[in-house]
């Protein structure tokens, strides 16, 4: 790849460390609290990770460890969709391990989890990861969502393990990825395997946070590209003056991406999906949100409007929840279905198939839409949210039911639309100051961890609204954080997922304006991502973090 200007003045930026971390090796110490489980399932928990239940959590602090220094071999890899900041927890992995001998050697997996069951590995040194600091994207091993699940694949995973001789393995990703790393750390301490396994927070969803984790890294790069971009869009419509603009934001489950943006952007609508599954609202009561605020803007002659759209909405509407649970049971069983390529074929067969309430809501449904619920799963065997528009779906709703308020007399404004869809477009920009600062402050913090002989811990970096020096760093064991779920027919130990809470910070924050943004025109244009400047603009983190750091 060529090298851009801010490319070249990146490589230069010194990511601020927690104090507690900025010290010779032999000067960091670990703290360690009492012995704790999970918040649930703690009978199935203790059973499943005999070896690996109930360890303490760590706190990293100032102070002699007496450890001797020694070269450690360590693998890594990325897991799942790219976030901006991945080169930084690689570099402050590497830079970790050569504080602590020069010797050490840092292997990347490549392409995610199924490089290290094939044992497909690149040894990263000081001249590759000079040439990736402080930049986005994963391309310096690649990533893959590959699940480690079956007995072969746990056997060849600590086949590469001995192979390769690591003392430890780090895997940087989301909610399943590190529900894997703890597997994998109770498999190897079970079959006497010395290699351990830390993981690190990743997902630009936002998604995995909890008492220990504040927020996954990714998540505040990904929010304010995306709200730079709804700014201008923002500014372009009151400018025209003449389209609503419908824009849906990643974010498979979780609603935390567009929640942010709108509390940075302030646009007319923004739908949560997680409020519309508690208030079980339908497609019907949306388009109703949806059209109010349109009928009361055009009656003060607005004509233009933003309206932000979580990906993972379509499956929190109880009735298209319903439509899609039974198309994955009919896909997973029925190839005539699955293999089908003829969409007039699959809709006769579905008429036949599906409950007749799911039946008759698939048939209401636009040719683009159903053949977009219909098209291929994911490794889970789930319908991939990020495929389908539902932008132009509920776009298309709203056009009906305007005209049929425009016959009726109760409205005559003017509603032309645009549908955007944010995504991809965030998930590999430079990290932000705070993203590049909190992942090579992860990335340290997993090699004082290995450096300590844990397993089974995931870095964590808390206390991240205070200037990074007083950043706090430590190890969470991941079992503390797992809990029993039902998952294909059967109960499964998991990193629980974070939604939006409706009686959280942030959501109440924006609960208490929307009203007002539905009618007026309050929009806000953050701009980019400042990368040097004053701290004021350049290090904020997000309002989410705020607002939750404050309650
Ligand atoms: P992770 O949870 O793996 O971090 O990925 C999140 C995400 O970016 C979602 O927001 C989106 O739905 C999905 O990945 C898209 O996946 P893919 O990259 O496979 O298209």
């Amino acid at each position: 790849m060529e090298v851009s200007a801010l490319q070249k003045e990146r490589y230069n930026y010194k990511p601020k460390l927690p104090a507690d971390l900025n010290r010779p090796p032999d000067r960091i110490s670990l703290e360690f609290g009492a012995p704790a489980g999970a918040a649930s399932g703690e009978g199935d928990l203790r059973a499943l990770f005999k070896h690996s239940y109930g360890k303490p959590p760590v706190s990293i602090v100032t102070g002699r460890n007496g450890m001797e220094s020694r070269p450690l071999t360590v693998g890594v890899i990325l897991s799942g969709g790219q976030a901006p900041g991945g080169h930084n927890v690689i570099a402050g992995l590497f830079d970790g391990l050569h504080r602590g001998h020069p010797d050490s050697v840092l292997l990347g997996f490549k392409g995610g989890p199924s490089g290290f069951l094939e044992d497909n590995a690149l040894e990263i040194t000081g001249e590759i990861v000079d040439t990736y600091r402080n930049t986005g994207g994963f391309d310096i091993i690649g990533s893959g969502r590959t699940k480690i699940e079956s007995p072969e694949q746990f056997s060849a995973a600590m086949k590469t393990a001995r192979k390769r001789k690591l003392d430890a393995v780090v895997i940087i990703g989301g909610d399943d990825s590190n529900t894997n790393a703890a597997l994998l750390a109770e498999y190897f301490i079970d079959r006497g395997c010395p290699t351990q396994v830390i993981g690190c927070p990743k997902t630009i969803d936002g998604d995995l946070k909890n008492e220990y984790i504040e927020t996954s890294f990714g998540f505040d790069t990904a929010v304010k590209t995306y709200s730079e971009l709804i700014g201008n869009i923002e500014r372009d419509a009151a400018s025209a003056r003449k389209y609503w603009h419908f824009i849906r934001l990643m974010g498979r489950s979780a609603s935390h991406i567009a929640l942010e943006c709108a509390l940075q952007t302030q646009p007319n609508v923004c739908l949560i999906s997680e409020e519309v599954a508690a208030k079980k609202l339908s497609l019907e009561d949306i388009i109703g949100e949806l059209c109010a605020s349109v009928t009361k803007r055009a009656a003060g002659g607005d004509n233009f409007g933003v309206v932000l759209i979580p990906e993972g909405l379509i499956e929190f509407v109880p009735e298209m929840r319903k439509l899609i649970g039974e198309l994955n049971d009919l896909m997973a069983t029925h190839t005539e279905l699955s293999e089908s390529t003829n969409y007039a074929d699959e809709v006769r067969w579905l008429e036949k198939n599906l409950s007749p309430g799911s039946s008759e809501l698939f048939k209401s449904l636009p040719v683009d839409i159903g053949q977009e619920l219909l098209a291929d799963r994911d490794p889970h065997g789930n319908v991939q949210v990020s495929r389908i528009e539902t932008e132009k779906l509920l776009i298309g709703m709203v056009e009906e039911k305007l005209a049929g308020l425009k016959k009726s007399g109760a409205y005559s404004g003017k509603f032309s639309a645009l549908a955007h869809f944010f995504g991809y477009e965030g998930r590999c920009a430079f990290p932000s100051n705070f993203d590049a600062d909190y992942c090579y402050s992860l990335g340290f913090t997993a090699f004082v961890l290995i450096a300590a002989g844990l397993t089974g811990y995931i870095a964590s970096v808390r206390n991240l609204t205070a200037p990074a020096s007083e950043w706090l760093p430590g190890g969470v064991p991941l079992t503390m954080m797992m809990n029993m779920e039902q998952r294909h027919g059967a109960s499964k130990p998991v990193i629980k997922k974070a939604l939006v809470e409706l009686e959280g910070a942030p959501f109440k924050a924006f609960a208490s304006m929307r009203e007002k943004w539905a009618v007026e025109t309050c929009f806000t244009v953050p701009g980019g991502i400042q990368y040097f400047g004053p701290p004021e603009v350049c290090d904020q983190p997000t309002k989410t973090l705020k607002l939750e750091k404050q309650a």
